[in-house]
């Protein structure tokens, strides 16, 4: 049901920056406020206080402005992303995908720090969207949050995203659109540095998800809501409890099943890059390539010192790097969704020989999986040592027999502001208080996992497990209001979310 008291709240809101949230909305609305209001129940109800800086302030076009300085030359990459409902055949079974372009996942989006990037989203899907750029520290109105730094794009309409990319690595886009993102609407955002080294002969692009043949994700949503749990209990040892809400009837990498896979090809003795992304709704991956070590390089695009493993640990949202120097042959990649008895699968093959079966489980996937806690971030990432100005607290809970979850007891778009101001050390430090594990994101930051020492890796997307608090560190260089949330879609859409609000 459409929240009319919230957005009767949002009317009467006092002004913010120079403009007032109301009238930021009835710009950016227009005529349509009403319908969209109608079609939209998460028109945000926060109390942001007179000072909050909106994303269309004066501060925000002076961050803009910086970056252009800072990258003087960038070149023009200029993409169309038409968003629309589009049949698919997965695994046999047809179903009606929302994708970009067509494409499960969407096409590769590449860039090189620096780069001017204009994407024009045309909207021609029956719902109301907007794209995410994940990871990327972006001006704050480019970062498409509907209703928090823009008005969601509505149907028919279109939205042109400018932005510049900061920061070199793997990254990725998809919808911050309600229950959308499982439809399909996703894909790789890859950042270079013209002036770096590769190191790498092959570059195998890892797209990792989570897919309903047989209902939609609000129809599965809405299960959930009505009190139904899956029959079985989905549990993991490495997530501390339980593994998800919801089991699929498949796992796909690279948009495909594992009867259908993906086949990786470079040549023997070369080395590849793999670039993991789960962009799944509700499924952590542990990732291993048969008959071979993983060197974990980065993770959410900004580099660690290497680690050796057999197998990493994603929750949704989180992406890991690895370089790994291949054998003779052909080899599984498996990604199995942790805790829930399936997998993704693709081919690596450097050779001849049989193809590898789609359900072999190589030997690397039995020891723990590399985590966060394993990690420390590269030298030149480090965040210098200081002490926080402000410590923000998000205790993560949820109530299972309505199906809500929470941050600081309230439900988004509910929500009381994490207040930030420019130029400071803030601390947000996430408690998990529930028997299921949360990948917690920010946008428009790359913190560090706060640790005395001062090693914590950068990242933008940290699972907090059950019962453990993690605190991160940014520092508030990015001005406007940011999201931060549990990257499972199902508890991003009962309410884990809320505004790091920066005041002016
Ligand atoms: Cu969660």
């Amino acid at each position: 049901m459409p929240d009319r008291d919230a957005w009767s709240r949002l009317q009467q809101e006092p002004p913010i920056g120079g403009l007032s949230r109301r009238r930021f909305l009835q710009l950016g609305l227009g005529a349509t406020a009403v319908g969209l209001v109608a079609a939209c129940s998460s028109a945000p109800s926060g109390t942001q206080a007179a000072g909050a800086v909106g994303p269309d302030s004066r501060q925000v076009r002076d961050f803009a402005a910086a970056q252009e300085r800072r990258f003087p030359g960038g070149k023009s990459v200029a993409k169309t992303f038409v968003a629309a409902p589009t049949e698919v055949d997965v695994g046999g079974t047809r179903t009606t995908a929302w994708l970009y372009d067509g494409q499960l996942p969407g096409p590769i989006l590449r860039a090189n720090v620096g780069d001017r990037v204009q994407v024009r989203l045309r909207n021609e899907l029956p719902d109301p969207t907007t794209v995410h750029w994940h990871g990327l520290a972006i001006r704050n109105d480019m970062d498409g949050v509907p209703d928090i730094t823009q008005p969601p794009v509505g149907a028919g309409a279109e939205f042109v995203y400018e932005f510049i990319p900061p920061d070199p690595g793997t990254y990725w886009y998809h919808t911050h659109g309600d229950l959308q993102r499982g439809r399909g609407l996703y894909g790789a955002l890859i950042v270079d540095d013209p002036r770096a080294p590769s190191g790498y002969d092959a570059e195998f692009v890892v797209v990792l998800s989570d897919w309903l043949t047989d209902r939609t994700p609000q129809q599965a949503f809405d299960r959930l809501r009505s009190g139904a749990m899956e029959s079985a209990p989905m549990t993991s040892t490495a997530l501390g409890g339980d593994a998800g809400d919801v089991r699929y009837p498949l796992y796909l990498l690279g948009g495909r099943p594992p009867n259908d896979p993906t086949v990786f090809t470079a040549g023997p003795g070369q080395r590849a890059r793999l670039r993991l992304i789960n962009a799944s709704d509700d499924t952590a991956f542990r990732v291993a390539l048969g008959g071979h070590r993983l060197t974990v390089t980065d993770s959410d695009g900004f580099p660690v010192e290497p680690v050796d493993t057999g197998s990493v640990l994603l929750g949704m949202g989180e992406r890991y790097d690895a370089l790994v120097t291949l054998q003779d042959g052909a080899f599984p990649l498996v990604a199995a969704a942790e805790g829930k008895g399936g997998q993704a699968f693709a081919v690596v093959r450097t050779g001849s020989g049989a193809a590898p079966d789609p359900s072999a489980s190589p030997d690397e996937l039995r020891a723990p999986p590399l985590t966060v806690a394993d990690l420390r971030a590269a030298a030149a990432v480090r965040l210098p040592t200081r002490n926080p100005d402000v410590t923000l607290g998000a205790s993560l809970g949820g109530t299972m027999n309505t199906y809500t979850w929470t941050i600081n007891g309230e439900a988004y778009p509910k929500y009381t502001p994490l207040e930030v101001h420019s130029g400071e050390r803030a601390r947000i430090v996430y408690t998990n208080t529930t028997t299921m594990y949360h990948p917690m994101h920010l946008h428009g930051h790359t913190f560090a996992v706060a640790r005395p020492d001062g090693t914590g890796p950068r990242k933008d997307t940290v699972i907090v497990l059950p019962g453990q608090t993690v605190a991160t560190d940014i520092d508030t260089d990015n001005p406007g209001q940011w999201i931060t949330h549990c990257h499972n879609d199902y508890h991003l859409a009962a309410g884990m979310a809320t505004i790091v609000s920066y005041q002016a």
